[in-house]
């Protein structure tokens, strides 16, 4: 049994891999920061392997696939992300390239090449973690929230295509709200709510997958938040996440 997982260094990422560890997972762990990549992998019980590499560049990615595609993984998780708080008109614009090729190309061409292969072995897991992000547009935080968009709309478009194929291949989109992680610095903001703790979400994420949920959203708050936004108009959607979003940066 054996699991690849990006943006393993840090935060949901890190307890991801710890749990499927526990689980009993070997374990194949990317990101870019190679010494954090050997703690994780020095904590744990099972076999873990190093790949440090920045999925920003396109190449990487498919060298990721080459190094990894023999190696027989039965779930890839797709967890290395970023965001960046400001005004559309403001923010840095070869960082929101840079996103939009961590946070949509990588997890686009590596759910396409292991869904291949899963699908030729008619089994396996693929986890996007996507955001309660992607169900809304993101003033303040704009790049963010499209990246997030696209997908969780990829992720739902294939799972009904598994569903039609009949296939034991599974795929589920992790839409967290606010989780306790090293997002904030990077992304340079803060959240006026507390987030839960990156091992809650880790764990919810993976035994809802396991349960071949599309959509996995962990706190009943943030359920309840995604549901009631549903039935409000665009406009004032936007309102309120630019609301959330304004307050937030304020702290
Ligand atoms: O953040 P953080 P999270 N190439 O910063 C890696 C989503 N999410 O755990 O490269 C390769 O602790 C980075 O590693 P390193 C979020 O959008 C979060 O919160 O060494 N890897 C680190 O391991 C993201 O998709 C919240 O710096 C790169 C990891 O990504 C996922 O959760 C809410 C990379 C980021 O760990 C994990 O983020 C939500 C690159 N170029 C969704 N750039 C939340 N925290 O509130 C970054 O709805 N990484």
């Amino acid at each position: 049994m054996k699991a690849l997982i990006t943006g393993a260094s840090s935060g949901i990422g890190r307890d991801i891999a710890r749990y499927l560890s526990k689980l009993g997972y070997d374990l194949i762990i990317t990101a870019r920061s190679k010494n954090l990549l050997e703690e994780v992998a020095k904590e744990l019980k099972t076999n873990v392997k190093v790949i440090a590499l920045d999925l920003s560049k396109e190449e990487n990615v498919y060298k990721l696939y080459e190094e990894t595609k023999n190696d027989n993984i039965d779930i890839l998780v797709n967890n290395a992300g970023f965001g960046l708080f400001g005004d559309f008109n403001k923010t840095d614009l070869n960082r929101e390239l840079d996103m939009i090729s961590v946070n949509i190309k990588a997890p686009h061409i590596l759910t396409k090449l292991y869904l291949k292969d899963f699908i030729k072995k008619d089994k396996g897991y693929i986890l996007n973690v996507a955001s309660s992000a992607g169900f809304l547009a993101g003033p303040h935080l704009n790049t963010y929230y499209a990246t997030k968009n696209y997908l969780l709309k990829l992720t739902m478009g294939i799972y009904q295509e598994l569903k039609e194929q009949k296939s034991n291949v599974h795929i589920s989109a992790l839409c967290p709200g606010p989780v306790d992680t090293e997002f904030n610095k990077v992304a340079g903001g803060s959240f006026r709510l507390k987030g839960l703790s990156s091992k809650y979400v880790a764990k919810y994420a993976i035994d809802k997958m396991f349960k071949n949920k599309l959509i996995i959203i962990p706190g009943l708050t943030t359920r309840l938040g995604i549901f009631i936004t549903r039935f409000l108009p665009y406009k004032l959607q936007l309102k309120i996440v630019s609301k959330i979003q304004l307050d937030k940066n304020k702290e």
